[in-house]
């Protein structure tokens, strides 16, 4: 398949300081060799899709199924690739124990804790970086903090007590909270990065043992064009905190584009391009991340698609197709990853 062979230029990049990574599922990975091999080819990190939250790892008390990550990290060190720990606490893969728990004895931490000592015991070897709070924010509430199930049990400093947390069972790991909804011009995006920004200054001033945030980007070519007036000095107001930027989910929606194939691939590659061209100017931008490699496994496909779409029905907004097949937004990936290397502010560092 074209020009990059098992080391290409994503790993290369990565040897240089930058990775490149997916977010996987080890189960479509051992089906599909095709799809392995791409993963090899294109990847240094992985981040396991599903794997790694509560609900899949601990679906009732003292039941643990750990086979779909165990066989990923095994996967990820057999060829040594990073693997980014995604997620001890999200909101949405809370299992249902945990939350009735929760409502019944709020305050109860020995949960959060008990959970992270297991977790971060088991994998904490093998994981570098850990999504330890996923999607905290939100606008229009108090503290602009979302209303979860952990909020609601700890109150508004349960970010920093479980970077503390975290700290205290990982102590060499990157630790890092995640967030999405910061890329585009509109009242809700404006006041997202807003609120983010607060929150790191705020866990930074109290001291906590935060080490970079995640910036989900799940583009969208329906929410108008990318501004670097907006997103530069986002990623500066993050770098100026000390903190690291990891690109962590990266792709684009698009289904509900008009037009045909090759023209709806070639804007979902100048978007990304136009996002890529604003973020890895930033020189603490450590890497990016795209969720999921082929159309066919997005988690984009489980919206309902516009009939007239496309003839497959699929969005188009990762590397590869359906049929594995490398789209133009392949290629800028990679040329970026490429250009971000030789870029005189990384010598810098
Ligand atoms: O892509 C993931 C999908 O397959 C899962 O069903 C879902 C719930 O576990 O999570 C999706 O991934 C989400 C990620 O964990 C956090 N940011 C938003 C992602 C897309 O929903």
């Amino acid at each position: 398949m074209g020009a990059v062979d098992r080391r290409g230029p994503s790993r290369g990049a990565a040897r240089d300081g930058r990775y490149l990574g997916a977010a996987v599922r080890i189960d479509q990975i051992e089906a599909e060799p095709r799809l392995a091999e791409a993963v090899l080819r294109d990847c240094a990190s992985l981040t396991p899709e599903i794997d790694m939250k509560w609900d899949a790892l601990q679906p009732g008390p003292g039941e643990w199924r750990t086979g779909p990550a165990d066989g990923l990290v095994a996967f990820a060190r057999q060829h040594g690739l990073a693997v980014r720990g995604h997620t001890l606490l999200w909101d949405q893969s809370t299992p249902a124990w945990v939350r009735a728990r929760l409502e019944r004895d709020p305050g109860d931490w020995s949960l959060v804790a008990d959970y992270f000592k297991t977790v971060l015991g088991r994998y904490g070897a093998f994981v570098d970086e850990w999504d330890v709070v996923n999607e905290p924010i939100d606008t229009g509430v108090r503290d602009n903090l979302r209303a979860t199930v952990f909020r609601k049990a700890y109150g508004p400093d349960y970010v920093a007590r479980a970077l503390h947390e975290a700290r205290a069972h990982a102590p060499h790991a990157r630790l890092v909270v995640n967030d999405y909804g910061f890329d585009y011009d509109n009242p809700v995006e404006n006041a997202r990065r807003a609120a983010f920004l607060r929150l790191l200054e705020d866990l930074k001033a109290r001291g906590a043992p935060l080490d970079g945030v995640g910036v989900q980007a799940h583009l969208d070519l329906g929410k108008g064009p990318l501004k670097r007036e907006l997103l530069a000095p986002f990623f500066s107001r993050i770098a100026d905190l000390g903190l690291g930027i990891a690109i962590t989910e990266l792709d684009v929606k698009e289904h509900d584009l008009r037009g045909d194939v090759a023209e709806r691939d070639r804007q979902v590659a100048d978007h990304v391009q136009a996002y890529l061209d604003i973020a890895l100017e930033q020189a603490s931008v450590t890497g990016v991340t795209t969720w999921g490699l082929s159309d066919r496994h997005s988690w984009l496909q489980k919206k309902p698609v516009r009939p007239t779409a496309s003839p497959a029905g699929l969005n188009r907004g990762l590397p590869y197709d359906g049929a594995l097949t490398p789209k133009p937004v392949y290629w800028t990936i990679q040329q970026a990853m490429l250009d971000a290397k030789a870029s005189p502010m990384l010598t810098n560092r």
